[in-house]
């Protein structure tokens, strides 16, 4: 029996096999992270310990059409132990014309992460959404998406079996992982000019997902031990990247939350179907590379300071007018004064999330440990190691969707959207949503408690731990 962990291992590694064949710059980019990871690794012995996980680790993006190609898709990612976690609605997070809402699929276990952290960004078209699709659009938007099949009922049984039972036998194991990377292929398929050009004006990304008969994978997203160097090797090679690093500015701080980068969508031969039922062969530009630094996961509150300094970047900015600095330097300046300098202070103020463990080296001169964090940590009684963000942050993925459009698309903003939020998408796609935050908090709490169970800090359990 071949367990879901290894299915993921497996289907990760064959999409990325083949979107390198699809997409040949992909090849550059994950060449590029592995010579600077190596360095990073040669240099630092904690970027050593993650390497093994680091070196395998993508993110990939999809976009589908209705709720039942999301259901699908669910059941072909809950084949390989990946479940939805996390709520992004991306319509309002830019100006451009980005009509959906999103979740990752993705392990929610730190075993299974470990062993491979494989996750899908996925998003859904809001088709009911008055802003972007008039009444009429919006059927013949949902006819044409019904009459397509992006997963094969073959592909759906064996997932649904693979559920069921936690792993496949070898053969099916090997007809279900053919099947899902088929899935995402990009494809031949003619493309029907007229409509999809109709569905573009309005917004690219609805004609990437309604104006064909097939899914593909949108990017794959390797991580990166450090993405300033990755960004100036990438430019040094020739290759133009976007403008600047969505996320937390560079700083001599702790690294936090997700600092990505893409290079442009680039032209790929397409065919398409003319209004006089001619084939053609022409191009499109939606696919793109991009790459990722990870850091620690914020608690609620440490998210509220990131999402403040955010704000607080985006008016000095503004008001600076443009070229005055980048956004860089401004938001640098803002993390100095406002932001914990150390691992140790984003622990002690409840900002970051940590696993706990009893220091080797604690003390054991008969002295009773202390009953607060900091004092447990300052005395060498406990240790503390970072929890990586697994999720993403809405604001650097509308950054990505809107640097690959070449239109802003068009929105009726009179109009109200229609409302969406985690536990709609969860009754859409007929499973939980699970909420990134208490997946983090879940973790820290259970080793906090075990490691102050074994060193015996009654005091601090009862005020440190939940339960
Ligand atoms: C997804 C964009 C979001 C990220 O890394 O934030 C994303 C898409 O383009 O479909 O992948
Ligand atoms: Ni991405």
């Amino acid at each position: 029996m071949i367990p879901a962990w290894r299915l993921r291992a497996a289907f990760a590694r064959r999409l990325s096999d083949m979107y390198g064949a699809e997409v040949p710059v992909y090849t550059t980019l994950l060449e590029v992270t592995g010579e600077v990871n190596d360095a990073v690794t040669r240099r630092d012995p904690d970027a050593r310990r993650a390497v093994g996980r680091v070196a395998v680790e993508r993110h990939g993006a999809i976009r589908v059409g209705t709720p039942r190609e999301l259901r699908q898709a669910a059941q072909v990612f809950a084949a390989l132990g990946m479940h939805p976690v996390g709520f992004y609605d991306l319509r309002d997070a830019t100006t451009s014309a980005v009509p959906v809402v999103s979740t990752a699929f993705r392990p929610v276990e730190p075993a299974n992460l470990d062993r491979n952290p494989f996750r899908v960004f996925t998003s859904l078209l809001t088709t009911a959404d008055r802003r972007f699709f008039d009444a009429g659009l919006q059927a013949r938007l949902e006819s044409f998406l019904d009459r397509r099949t992006l997963f094969p009922p073959e592909l759906l049984t064996l997932a649904e079996r693979a559920e069921r039972e936690g792993g496949l036998e070898p053969e099916q194991a090997e007809r279900f992982l053919t099947l899902a990377v088929a899935a995402f292929e990009l494809s031949p398929e003619p493309i029907d000019r007229a409509w999809y050009t109709e569905l573009a004006r309005i917004s690219a990304v609805a004609a990437d997902i309604g104006g064909v008969t097939s899914t593909h994978i949108n990017h794959l997203t390797p991580r990166v031990l450090d993405i300033d160097a990755l960004y100036r090797r990438m430019a040094d090679r020739g290759i133009t990247m976007i403008d600047e690093i969505q996320g937390p500015p560079r700083w001599d701080g702790p690294d936090v939350l997700l600092r990505q980068t893409s290079f442009r969508a680039l032209d790929e031969a397409r065919t398409f179907r003319e209004p006089d039922g001619t084939i053609t062969t022409g191009a499109l530009r939606v696919r793109f590379g991009e790459v990722e630094a990870r850091g620690t996961a914020l608690s609620r509150a440490g998210r509220a300071r990131y999402d403040a300094l955010t704000t607080e970047t985006d008016r000095r900015l503004a008001a600076a007018g443009p070229g005055a600095r980048t956004r860089q330097d401004v938001a640098r300046a803002l993390w100095e004064a406002g932001f914990p300098r150390t691992e140790h202070r984003l622990a002690v103020e409840g900002l970051g999330y940590f696993t706990y463990a009893p220091a080797a080296a604690r003390p054991r001169d008969g002295r009773r440990p202390p009953a607060d964090l900091a004092g447990l940590l300052d005395q060498g009684w406990l240790t503390a190691r970072p929890i990586v963000y697994e999720d993403f942050l809405p604001r650097s993925a509308a950054g990505i969707f809107r640097s690959n459009l070449t239109e802003q698309g068009t929105r009726d903003a009179a109009r109200t959207g229609t409302p969406y939020d985690d536990h709609r998408l969860a009754e859409v796609i007929g499973r939980p949503v699970h909420d990134p935050f208490t997946l983090y908090a879940a973790q820290q709490d259970a080793s906090l408690r075990h490691a102050l169970d074994a060193l015996g800090a009654d005091e601090a359990r009862r005020n440190l731990c939940s339960s």
